[in-house]
């Protein structure tokens, strides 16, 4: 009820963190792009497969001296993988310990997410993505968290050949999209859902451009040629914006959603990384993620503050000079000197600066070392990280399963009326 509010408010006073006065408002009345990259994991960054890099272009961005990127960046999902994502991308709220919130509680929920609050400050938000409406149930929450727009795969161009796997091959969706995002008024929030990338990795022989990898396992082995497909994609997109102007004007955020290649096949992982085995610390490192964002006049480099997916909103918002004091956010500015550095994951494992923590194990998160004997010091601050990580958990939990957020409006904030919204205006 309403009184398990004013627990969650009491937590978020004594846990904010400010934000760095040096990155605050950056990119104000700049439009947003966020680019969702499917499956794709952290160590492809700057990876090589056959004497060739796999994705030049992201590369290249992620090395760009206007982009921050993230090397310490952790997926965060449970078994809502994509909605889990999008769940704390746009409303630093964790998904549930089963399910997808998006499904269980997109409907019917209220939110304070992005495109509600960046909607009020005068932006046109619009989700593009080229799957059914219906899949995580994004066509309701989508609406609780007051996208203008969804352009859908009822817009799509058909043809021969043009689907694989879940939907729109990303180079046919994104240069589809241009069309939509022309007429939006500018600034504009727009998230573009790719979905190539995702396993099995199906793609056919005129799109592959680099050989698949020989580990011989074969869940594994076509991953690389879906990634550099989704690069191709990506730099077809960027040059589009490039000579629109619209890339001078925008700031660009991409980040991956999950990981690609799960747990079950860490011996072909270890061929690809070259190492000798793939325990479980490494199994966690490998959950990182790329965390990138762009915009004209940024101080970039490779930020290694280790964070996850609930530090997206109240990074993205402050650099576009959104105070968010107010709000019911989990994470913490990653560019904030005070951010707390501890990467909960849903299961109640974490990895912080210091310690990763798996089950019963401890890990020197710097050296991979397994912590046998915690000194008292080193007891005390495990303890503190576990209550910190198991407190967001619960405490996020209660936010969704108790829809706790009707009982609370931020200063300055209109609560979204679903009503309003309507995605089928083209459809007859
Ligand atoms: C489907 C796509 C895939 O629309 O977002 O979702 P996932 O399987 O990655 O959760
Ligand atoms: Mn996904």
């Amino acid at each position: 009820d309403s009184s398990d509010m004013d627990e969650v408010l009491a937590y978020m006073k004594k846990n904010q963190v400010p934000a760095n006065v040096n990155y605050f408002g950056k990119a104000e009345g700049k439009n947003v792009f966020v680019i969702h990259l499917e499956s794709f994991q952290q160590f492809l960054i700057d990876y090589q497969s056959n004497g060739e890099e796999v994705t030049p272009t992201l590369n290249q961005f992620y090395h760009d001296s206007n982009t921050v990127s993230f090397d310490n960046f952790f997926h965060q999902v449970g078994q809502g993988k994509t909605s889990d994502a999008e769940m704390m991308l746009e409303n630093s709220l964790y998904g549930l310990s089963q399910g997808s919130a998006m499904v269980t509680n997109g409907t019917e929920n209220t939110f304070q997410a992005a495109p509600a609050i960046l909607n009020q400050k005068g932006y046109t938000t619009a989700a593009f993505h080229g799957d059914v409406a219906s899949f995580w149930n994004r066509d309701n929450a989508y609406k609780s968290w007051g996208y203008n727009y969804f352009f859908d795969s009822t817009y799509d161009s058909k043809g021969e050949n043009f689907n694989v796997g879940y939907g729109l091959k990303d180079k046919i969706f994104l240069k589809d999209s241009a069309q939509y995002l022309e007429q939006l008024p500018q600034p504009f929030y727009a998230k573009m859902i790719t979905v190539t990338n995702h396993y099995p990795y199906p793609l056919d022989e005129a799109n592959a451009t680099i050989p698949k990898t020989t580990t011989g396992d074969s869940t594994v082995d076509g991953y690389v040629q879906t990634a550099r497909y989704l690069d191709e994609a990506i730099n077809e997109f960027l040059t589009y914006l490039k000579t629109t102007g619209l890339y001078d004007n925008s700031v660009i955020l991409m980040y991956g959603d999950h990981y690609g290649i799960s747990s079950n096949h860490g011996k072909a992982v270890s061929q690809l990384l070259g190492t000798e085995e793939y325990t479980d610390f490494d199994d966690a490192m490998f959950q990182k993620v790329p965390f990138m964002i762009h915009a004209p006049g940024l101080a970039g480099g490779v930020n290694h503050t280790y964070g996850g997916e609930i530090d997206v909103l109240p990074t993205l918002l402050h650099l576009l000079g959104v105070d968010t004091k107010d709000y019911i956010q989990f994470g913490s500015d990653l560019l904030s000197d005070e951010n707390k550095q501890v990467v909960a994951f849903r299961n109640g494992n974490f990895v912080s600066k210091q310690f990763t923590k798996l089950s019963g194990d401890v890990y020197d998160t710097a050296t991979g070392e397994l912590l046998t004997n915690l000194t008292p010091v080193q007891t005390a601050e495990l303890k503190k990280e576990k209550d910190y990580v198991d407190t967001q958990l619960a405490l996020s939990d209660k936010v969704i399963t108790g829809d706790l957020l009707r009982f609370y409006t931020p200063d300055g904030f209109k609560p979204v009326d679903k009503t309003q919204y309507n995605y089928k205006y083209n459809k007859g």
